[in-house]
């Protein structure tokens, strides 16, 4: 089975399309970055670096995932061949449902060629209802250490192409709000997910009928068990936008089922204000400042700004009562309506910076914030923020003494 989906990669603000060379399972130990990287370009070649030696990263992935056994053609086993690449000094480990973890596992042996500890490929039988799991680790933080530190995995299911038993799912539950999925699914017996994961575009079910997700977005946010009594939310997602939901358990014996869902979820609106500025220092020792500010509202981030409202206040006396911290009342208010976030928009940033004037005879004093993020959280139970708080510390970028400080009031909710 090899699923065909683009992928898309940003590299040097360049967005480029990329196919993977091999199919991944969107599993417990899953990680997609990782995963990414062992993508094929499809695209004229010319002008263009592949890989960097700085992005050669450690990727273990399976050519064929899940492997589908067909009963009715005498078959009692499957292959898959496992695919790596690595630092020489991480430690390769395995293990499969009924076996504990084992390693590091001699790749001189297993793959039999010279620099099979950087890279290799090797094959993998299994029965129906096992599955595999390879995972490479920092050297001394294998899984049997108290620190492990994984840096990829892949998990690999077998299945018989017509289970036995076709119905393992007894009930179910789902929600979703703006920023998050979540599914239950109760099973009549310990099963394991073999897929799970939300898309924009619908899942394609391969020959054998098992859904095939299409750049999936988000991912659980917790490790998946063996369990009866599956609840997994998938995060980060974009607010009001279409998804299709799909996952497949799967038993000891080697059944499976699939279930499906599509969902939008809610739209997100957020309001920032800015009530309050603090003239610490007004840049004028023996008198009044003149100050002139402004205030931005901007999607992006600092080097990509995508202004959503600016603010401007027009010069007027400031004054910082000896220098111990003057408020002044400002009132500036965005108030974003209710609506679909784009990508590229999840995140809002705040700046302000100000000029203290100081007339023809010497340089005006300017001011300026650190570009700052609101940090809307993701997730269930913590999306909605009705009050959220932060100050803009805003110092001087022409060495002088100007000075101020501005309050940030934000919140966020999430509607249909
Ligand atoms: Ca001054
Ligand atoms: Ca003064
Ligand atoms: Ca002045």
């Amino acid at each position: 089975m090899s699923r065909s989906p683009r992928d898309q990669i940003i590299r040097g603000g360049v967005t480029e399309d990329w196919t993977p060379i091999a199919s991944t399972i969107y599993g417990s130990d899953h990680r997609r970055t990782l995963a990414l990287v062992k993508l094929e370009r499809r695209l004229p070649l010319a002008n263009v670096t592949l890989f960097d030696s700085e992005d050669i990263m450690t990727v273990v992935n399976a050519i064929t995932n899940p492997i589908v056994v067909d009963k009715s053609a005498g078959q009692t086993s499957g292959s898959t061949t496992i695919k790596y690449e690595k630092e020489k000094s991480e430690e390769f480990w395995e293990r499969t449902s009924v076996s504990s973890w084992s390693g590091p596992i001699n790749l001189f042996g297993r793959v039999q060629t010279a620099d099979a500890d950087t890279k290799g490929q090797f094959p993998e039988t299994l029965k129906p209802g096992i599955w595999y799991e390879a995972g490479i680790f920092v050297s001394g933080h294998g899984p049997l250490t108290t620190d492990p530190i994984l840096q990829s995995s892949v998990k690999v299911f077998c299945v018989w192409q017509k289970p036995v038993e076709t119905k393992l799912i007894t009930d179910e539950n789902r929600g979703f709000g703006g920023t998050w999925y979540f599914h239950q699914l109760h099973t009549k017996v310990a099963t394991d997910i073999m897929i799970i994961g939300v898309s924009r575009s619908k899942p394609v079910l391969d020959s054998n009928g098992i859904p095939q997700l299409k750049s999936p977005e988000g991912k659980p946010t917790a490790p998946l068990a063996n369990t009866n009594d599956h609840q997994v939310e998938i995060n980060p997602l974009l607010p009001g936008t279409h998804f299709f939901f799909a996952a497949v358990v799967t038993d000891s014996a080697g059944n499976w089922e699939v279930k499906q869902d599509e969902f939008t979820t809610f739209r997100r609106q957020f309001t920032v204000q800015f009530p309050t500025i603090h003239i610490f220092n007004d840049g004028d020792p023996g008198s009044y400042g003149e100050g002139e500010f402004w205030f931005r509202v901007y999607f992006g981030g600092p080097r990509n700004q995508n202004v959503i409202q600016d603010f401007h206040m027009p010069t007027q006396d400031i004054d910082d009562w000896g220098e111990t911290d003057r408020p002044y009342s400002v009132g500036f208010a965005h108030v974003g309506a209710l609506k679909a976030v784009d990508p590229g928009q999840e995140e809002v940033w705040v700046s302000s910076w100000g000029v203290e004037h100081d007339g023809i005879f010497e340089p005006d004093e300017r001011a300026h914030s650190r570009d700052t993020i609101l940090g809307f959280p993701v997730g269930r139970n913590v999306e909605n923020v009705p009050g959220g708080f932060l100050k803009l510390d805003c110092v001087t970028t022409s060495d002088d003494d100007f000075h101020y400080g501005v309050d940030v009031q934000w919140s966020v909710s999430y509607m249909a």
